[in-house]
């Protein structure tokens, strides 16, 4: 299971070709409708967003509602099509790909942003909500929210998951604390209204994982580095951690490891009987998945596009001149949750059809069970 995505921000569509997607899997394109919009949303957003309205197209894979296990193509089209009609930049953005694509393609600053350009990732979540609906038949739930934003720091809660996912849809920046909104949201427009923009960190938890999903096997197959990598990938991302992650750096080992206790009660379940009374390794212990629930942090960077511009130089007068201004976001991190959430869903889905096989749903599940079944005799 892979995709690649293709598109320019201001171009005719975006779209994601996903490749390898098993049969036999209902799609509702309404799950899909509604990541995208929520990509769309939280507190700090910019003017774009209220030109689109994106929904998906799906062209290709589907019949009466079901995956066929034929590469399915998904396009959102950009109402804001304008890009023949958009002239060059001439003074690059700090922190942007501006100065570095034009040298290195030897082109145009426009010809580097408009891919570069965060707009791509509609695509990237619209991929992630359809390989959901994989996990969905196996009652993988995943969920991402903000947990810190501008500093300020939005301490996720303990609750069951229909009150958690209750919780972030009652706050504007998709934390689990709508209470603090108001604090958050004075930083955002008082930051907004200084030129400036706020970055911030997003967590995602996947839970219901069956046991072994990656492999210790090989370094490209670990599902640790998968997740990393997707996940930095994402525009704006400058880190990723995994469980304690660097905390786990500063403690001792038997502050750090998260000890085995067996109960025959819960044998039955996903967990196999196996509980840990802490997840440090957040659910992945060499490259495996441990049956606990996965826990990935990404930190994303505030956006580089500055209505109160850094220093930058005039790429025709090598002269020094403040860095070029386009519409753009004052916080962006509510948009990154829904964004991270998607990319490792997707790679979950992906090491889900590695282990049982990518051909139809009904011999996964089937093969799932036989795989919990022995491991339960085992
Ligand atoms: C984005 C749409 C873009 C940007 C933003 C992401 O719209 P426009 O350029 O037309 O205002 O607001 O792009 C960036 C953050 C970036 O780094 O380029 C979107 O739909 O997410």
């Amino acid at each position: 299971l892979r995709y690649w995505t293709a598109g320019e921000s201001h171009g005719k569509a975006l779209v994601a070709l996903v490749d390898g997607f098993p049969a036999g899997v209902k799609l509702d394109t309404a799950v899909i409708d509604q990541e995208l919009r929520r990509r769309q949303g939280g507190y700090g957003r910019g003017g774009r967003q209220r030109i689109e309205t994106d929904t998906v197209d799906v062209l290709s894979g589907i019949w009466k509602g079901e995956t066929l296990g034929s590469p399915i193509a998904l396009q959102v089209v950009n109402k804001d099509y304008k890009l023949e009609r958009l002239s060059d930049l001439t003074r690059p953005r700090p922190g942007h790909g501006d100065l570095t694509g034009a040298i290195k393609y030897m082109g145009s600053i426009r010809g580097i942003l408009e891919r570069a350009s965060a707009r791509e990732t509609t695509v990237r979540v619209a991929a992630g909500a359809l390989a959901r609906q994989l996990l969905s038949a196996f009652q993988i739930d995943v969920i991402g929210y903000v947990v810190e934003l501008g500093g300020i720091k939005l301490d996720p809660v303990d609750a069951p998951l229909a009150e958690r996912l209750e919780r972030r849809e009652s706050s504007e920046v998709y934390s689990l604390v709508p209470e603090k909104d108001d604090e958050v949201k004075a930083l955002i427009d008082e930051t907004g209204k200084a030129g400036d923009t706020l970055g911030g960190i997003v967590e995602v938890r996947v839970e219901g994982l069956p046991f072994g999903l990656g492999t210790h096997a090989q370094w490209d197959l670990k599902l640790d580095g998968r997740i990393a990598q997707a996940v930095m990938a994402v525009q704006a991302i400058k880190g990723v951690e995994i469980g304690l992650g660097f905390e786990a750096a500063r403690r001792r080992g038997s502050q750090v490891h998260d000890p085995i206790h067996f109960d025959p009660a819960t044998r039955d379940t996903a967990t196999l009987g196996y509980s840990r009374p802490t997840n440090n390794a957040g659910g992945l212990e060499a490259g495996m998945t441990n049956g606990q629930p996965l826990v990935v942090r990404a930190a994303k960077k505030p956006i580089s596009t500055l209505a109160k511009p850094l220093d930058s130089v005039n790429l025709e007068t090598k002269e020094p001149e403040s860095a070029q201004y386009e519409r753009s976001d004052v916080c962006a991190v509510s948009a990154a949750s829904v964004i991270v959430e998607n990319v490792v869903a997707f790679e979950i889905a992906r090491a889900l059809v590695e282990k049982f096989g990518n051909d139809s749903l009904v011999e996964m599940q089937a093969r799932l069970e036989l795989f919990n079944k022995m491991a339960r005799e085992r």
